[in-house]
């Protein structure tokens, strides 16, 4: 079993002394819902909230865990945006799945847009910088809300200029594990580390980190992959087109499942829970 532990009311979650655990077998899925007109691969599909609202809907009815609403792109060369606006994207999605039975997860980097969203039903914060800000580790802990802390190098305007690592391996997880420290330290309830696929790697990064995954899965905290129609897929794969990488995202999602991940964040829930449940059970045959 797989779990994450708030210190608040989560759908799903089993009330105990120590607060609401979320448990769930095997590898769970993590709904993408980018309420952005730019998001490298479904950018402008789901902008207006009743667009949003129905993806969210067939992705829940798929059996996704959590939606990660997010409103501000982070592919490689994206320019910041204001938390007024990133703001004005989230919180009417936000507020209109407030309730549903599910987890809600805000994917943002910015402490003023978590806070907002946390207090507008958010369950859970997704922090593509890693908890780099003192101010998210606060609040998050303060809500008692439990955090997915994942590994960017420099900043997405920049991050694919060159990136560098002498040991990409031991560098991405040795820092998941101290930020997992200083957050459950500061009281952050529960944590799920992520190695951040293409935030500043190249693709032989990306293989690296993933075939090594074991070594940072059979740590305590559980490991969410992102991988889904990412540049390296279509590369290896020969997709140019963003849409026409779900199957090269499943193999890579297979493999992240086989070797200990928790969770993984995709855009085709139904196409990857489908999935997921068949190596399950040829995995219990063994
Ligand atoms: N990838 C993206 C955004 N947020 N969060 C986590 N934890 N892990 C990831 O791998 C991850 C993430 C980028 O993908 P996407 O949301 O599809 O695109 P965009 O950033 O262009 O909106």
């Amino acid at each position: 079993m797989n779990g994450l532990l708030f210190r608040r009311p989560v759908p799903g979650a089993e009330r105990g002394p120590d607060g609401w655990r979320l448990r769930w077998p095997g590898c769970a899925v993590m709904g993408i819902l980018n309420v952005t007109p730019d998001s490298f691969s479904d950018g402008g599909r789901h902008a207006t909230p009743e667009q949003a609202l129905a993806q969210a809907k067939l992705m829940l009815e798929a059996g996704a865990l959590v939606l990660d609403i997010g409103g501000e792109s982070t592919r490689p060369g994206a320019q910041p945006l204001s938390a007024a606006e990133e703001l004005g994207r989230v919180l009417p999605v936000l507020r209109a799945l407030s309730g549903w039975p599910v987890v809600l997860s805000v994917d943002t980097l910015k402490p003023e847009v978590a806070q907002a969203a946390l207090t507008a039903g958010a369950h859970m914060v997704n922090d593509v910088s890693g908890l780099r800000d003192p101010e998210m580790v606060r609040l998050c802990a303060e809500a008692g809300a439990a955090a997915c802390i994942m590994h960017m190098r420099g900043e997405p305007r920049s991050m694919q200029e060159r990136p560098e690592y002498e040991d990409v391996v031991a560098e991405v997880f040795g820092y998941l594990r101290t930020q997992s420290q200083t957050a459950r330290a500061a009281g952050v309830p529960g944590v799920l580390l992520d190695p951040g696929i293409g935030f500043g790697k190249r693709l032989e990064h990306n293989l690296a980190l993933l075939r090594g995954l074991d070594a940072l899965t059979g740590g305590p905290d559980p490991v969410l992959v992102g991988a889904s129609r990412k540049g390296f897929i279509g590369v290896l794969g020969g997709a140019e087109r963003a849409a026409d990488r779900d199957p090269g995202s499943l193999a890579v999602h297979l493999h992240a499942a086989r070797h200990g991940a928790a969770m993984v964040r995709v855009h085709d829930v139904a196409a990857h829970l489908q999935a997921l449940r068949v190596q399950a059970a040829l995995e219990a045959g063994g």
